[in-house]
């Protein structure tokens, strides 16, 4: 397997960057493509191309190559079809990227020209059936952590001048370029810094929050958003700014209903952890949030023609005079340093999940040895570059572990498969904790078991019912057994004890109540075979603080003062969690927040 040194992939990068400037600057030309006949070069995509006798304009068809790479993309379609299409071609792989990411993925994501090319998919997954893939796709993590300092003092190449600028392509900056849209914003432009779409968002499992939606009535479920306040504040151990706590839950409802009025319908309804309603929706089938919202957002995008533009990120924010944001200096991977002047800017860069340096630096307690759910992209920028004008960050040190990271893979099981009647025991296999408590207290009861991780174990009902266990059958990391017993040997879990715990759960669940642990509303016995397990431990997930928002979604200053033409919304944002979030929340405030921050936005844009 090829594995490029650091310092190997910085000479190509150089030699890449040389390539493509001396590609813009004159016609491209034969000598330059011979360069990638041989050597370590011959295996990336150029020479490979080259040797078939393509020279570069098969690729390049401009001079100026875009820093989303579209043009390119459109071309690798060209020859060798659509994503779709490469799915069924490559159909030996496994997994295979073409299949599982139709839609959300460019190629040259994961395939470079004139750079080793590296799976995008491992940023995130770890899959040990993916050692080497075709056309020198390595195995290799790429590093994302960047000093921004060292852009503070940086010269633009160009100044652009927009209306509105939206830092980040997640759920929340999504929805703030659909709000702003809605409310007149004409001139917008939207940057992400990775190579594909989404951010976190696009990884969401279980779903969104929301009390007295009309999905919940058609179940039958009560709820209101004075329910869903308490239990938030209650879950954030009362640290959580009330303010904002009051949006997040009296808005919950218009934020289900503006989404379904846009095509987005999330109309299945799953119980989450710490909440004393089922509150948490997703899509119909229930399946996974994220993918079903992203693609949602990437069509509304494609849609409205938005200038979203990839591999561009934001490196600093510009004051003016009055100390107003008045626009950022970004960086684009081909463009270089420029600068878009705006009349409101909206940060929505998430969280600093991916960022281990800045969690060490935050939380030493935590071992660096925790994974993480987060997407690479997560590193906290936002955060970083706000403190930088001047922006107040809330609760710094509140992250959070989520206690049910699927071992073996970044996934994260979500809490509506124990919602649904999973039970929690560990290696010893007893329970240990009520299975639908806060995660703050379930991560602490899991780092505590033997090896550091639990097991869920369910039966077929809760397998058939619910499609969020699908990845872990996906990625072959489930056990099963036609009796408990069996599954106890399979997964490596005392047998006998868990015949017997589970026996005894039937018995609580048959009385409906949970003597032993308290969990709330048990119901549902693990009687029907085959039997299942999931081995799962705490890894990083979300990170409850951030810069410090008023309810109009405007960045407040160290002095209490607001940062006028500043915004932001989701991950970015701290107060809303307090101390330890509750699940589905997150979601909720991206959208909720994400529409008051396109809203606020466009009414400065109108007056200025
Ligand atoms: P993100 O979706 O993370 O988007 C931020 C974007 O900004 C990223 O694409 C990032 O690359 C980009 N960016 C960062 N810095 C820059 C820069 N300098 N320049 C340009 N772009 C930049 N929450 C729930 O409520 N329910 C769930 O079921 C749920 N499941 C989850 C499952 C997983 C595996 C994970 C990781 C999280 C889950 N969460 C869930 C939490 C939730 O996904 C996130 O908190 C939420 O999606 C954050 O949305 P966002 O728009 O604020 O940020
Ligand atoms: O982070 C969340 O809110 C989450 C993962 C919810 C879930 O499905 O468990």
């Amino acid at each position: 397997m090829f594995k490029p040194s650091v310092g190997y992939v910085l000479m190509a990068g150089v030699l890449s960057f040389a390539f493509i400037n001396a590609a813009s600057a004159e016609p491209f030309n034969a000598d330059l493509s011979r360069q990638y006949m041989s050597g370590d070069k011959a295996a990336y995509l150029a020479g490979v191309h080259t040797k078939k006798g393509l020279d570069c304009a098969a690729c390049h068809t401009t001079n100026v190559i875009s820093d989303s790479e579209t043009e390119i993309n459109k071309q690798c379609a060209i020859c060798h079809g659509s994503l779709e299409q490469m799915g069924t071609k490559t159909s030996s792989q496994t997994p295979n990227p073409h299949k599982s990411h139709i839609g959300q993925m460019q190629c040259t994501a994961c395939h470079s020209g004139h750079v080793p090319s590296v799976a995008y998919c491992t940023n995130c997954h770890d899959f040990p059936t993916l050692n080497k893939m075709k056309q020198g796709v390595s195995r290799l993590k790429a590093k994302f952590t960047d000093d921004l300092s060292k852009y503070e003092e940086l010269k633009p190449v160009k100044i652009e001048k927009t209306d509105l600028l939206i830092v980040g392509s997640g759920a929340a900056g999504f929805t703030a370029s659909m709000a702003a849209r809605e409310a007149g914003v004409k001139n917008l432009i939207m940057i992400e810094k990775m190579a594909v779409p989404g951010g976190n968002s696009q990884l969401v499992a279980g779903g969104m929050n929301a009390a007295g939606t009309k999905f919940q009535k058609q179940a039958g479920i009560e709820d209101n958003p004075q329910l869903m306040f308490d239990d938030t504040m209650k879950g954030g151990k009362n640290v959580s700014n009330p303010d904002l706590v009051r949006v997040l839950a009296d808005k919950s409802n218009e934020s289900i209903e503006w989404l379904d009025k846009h095509g987005a319908t999330l109309s299945h309804v799953g119980q989450g952890g710490g909440s004393s309603a089922a509150r948490m929706h997703g899509p119909a089938d229930g399946a996974f949030v994220g993918p079903y919202l992203s693609k949602f957002f990437r069509d509304e995008a494609a849609k409205s023609n938005l200038d979203l533009r990839l591999n561009t990120k934001l490196v600093k924010l510009i004051k003016g005079t009055n100390g107003e944001i008045t626009g950022a200096l970004v960086k684009g991977k081909h463009t270089g340093i420029y600068q878009i002047d705006a009349k409101a800017v909206i940060l929505a860069t998430g969280g600093i999940g991916a960022n281990p340096e800045l969690i060490q630096k935050l939380r030493p307690d935590i071992s660096p040895e925790v994974k993480t759910s987060n997407q690479p992209g997560s590193q906290g920028d936002g955060i970083i570059l706000g403190e930088n004008v001047g922006a107040a960050v809330v609760d710094a040190k509140e992250i959070q572990l989520n206690p049910t990271l699927l071992v073996g893979s970044p996934v994260i099981v979500s809490e509506t498969v124990r919602g649904a009647g999973a039970v929690f025991v560990n290696k010893e296999g007893k329970r240990f904790i009520s299975e639908l408590t806060t995660r703050d207290k379930t991560s602490a009861a899991v780092s505590k078991q033997t090896g550091g991780v639990a097991y869920e174990i369910f039966d077929q009902k809760v397998r058939d019912k619910v499609k969020q266990t699908g990845a872990a059958f996906e990625l072959g990391l489930a056990k099963e057994g036609r009796t408990l017993e069996e599954l106890g040997k399979n997964a490596g879990i005392d047998p006998k004890n868990l015949a017997a715990t589970i026996a005894q759960y039937n018995k609580y669940a048959e009385a409906g109540n949970d003597p032993e642990f308290g969990r709330p509303k048990i119901s549902a016995k693990v009687d029907t075979p085959n039997f299942y397990a999931i081995e799962v431990t705490p890894a990083i997930h979300y990170y409850m603080g951030g810069l410090k928002i008023n309810p109009q979604a405007k960045v407040i200053d160290k002095n209490g003062k607001v940062i006028e033409g500043l915004f932001a919304a989701g991950e970015v944002t701290g107060g809303v969690h307090g101390k330890n979030r509750l699940g589905g929340n997150s979601i909720s405030e991206t959208i909720t927040f994400g529409r008051i921050s396109g809203e606020e936005a466009a009414k400065r844009i109108a007056n200025n």
